[in-house]
């Protein structure tokens, strides 16, 4: 089995790319910083000695996406599992204050990304009859709230496009699946405040935050089911958080 995963190089790509090679799958480990994948690459094959191949490129630049994909060997090419996890948040304020260049980070990573990757490997899935498709959704795509604008509404596309990939595909046999997962502590929020760490940090204080794991366990049981079994949609929440904004915190 051969799984492609984005955004591979950090969070929860990098660990459900360790979870996915622990049950035995050969990985394409995709991602802007190279040293970061060969590192993992490294580790992937000293602990779990399955192939990784890395691929270097910027999901939302569209001519790097392709060129990635269309330069893997014929080894390479039957991909049973695609993981779109790549996205990020950028900015938290208000439609008012926000910032042109945040609102196209979100949109071109999040949303067109995430297209442009399915675009390229979707036609060897279907050549297959077979394959499944994870995006990484969140709460946010399921719910909206205050200052998350654009953020929600990137994720709302990709709980949307979740749904109309999933009708489009059954008839080729492709599973496609989302994961929303609540607040998860990576570099997410450090992102999202633009580096400001005490101010990322506090978004975890007085609870324990979802683990990268978490959610990576998660995808690993998903894509293991037997080939009738589709988990189309899968909310996960920390136990602190029962929505976008309610919340059970110690502080
Ligand atoms: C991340 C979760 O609640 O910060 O997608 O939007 S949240």
């Amino acid at each position: 089995m051969i799984a492609f995963i984005t955004g591979a190089s950090a969070g929860i790509g990098e660990a459900t790319a360790k979870e996915l090679a622990k049950a035995g799958m050969d990985l394409i480990i995709c991602g802007r910083r190279k040293d970061r994948l060969e590192t993992l690459a490294q580790h992937i094959q000293n602990t779990f000695h399955t192939k990784t191949k890395i691929l270097t490129f910027d999901v939302g630049v569209r001519q790097e996406v392709e060129n990635a994909i269309n330069s893997l060997e014929e080894d390479w090419q039957n991909i049973d599992i695609l993981v779109n996890n790549a996205g990020n948040a950028h900015g938290l304020s208000t439609i008012q204050d926000g910032n042109v260049e945040d609102w196209e980070k979100m949109i071109d990573y999040n949303v067109k990304g995430l297209l442009y990757v399915s675009n390229c490997i979707i036609p060897k899935m279907i050549n297959q009859q077979k394959g499944h498709i994870v995006n990484i959704g969140s709460i946010a795509g399921k719910e909206n709230y205050p200052k998350g604008n654009v953020y929600c509404a990137s994720k709302s596309a990709v709980v949307a496009l979740s749904e109309s990939m999933r009708m489009d595909l059954v008839a080729h046999k492709i599973k496609v699946s989302v994961v929303n997962p609540g607040a998860v502590e990576t570099e997410f929020s450090l992102v999202r405040f633009k580096g400001d760490a005490q101010k990322a940090s506090q978004v975890y204080q007085g609870y324990t935050p979802l683990s990268a794991e978490d959610i990576a366990e998660i995808i690993a049981f998903m894509v293991t089911r037997p080939s009738h079994v589709n988990i189309a949609d899968v909310l996960v929440l920390p136990l602190a958080q029962a929505s976008a904004t309610v919340w059970n915190k110690e502080v």
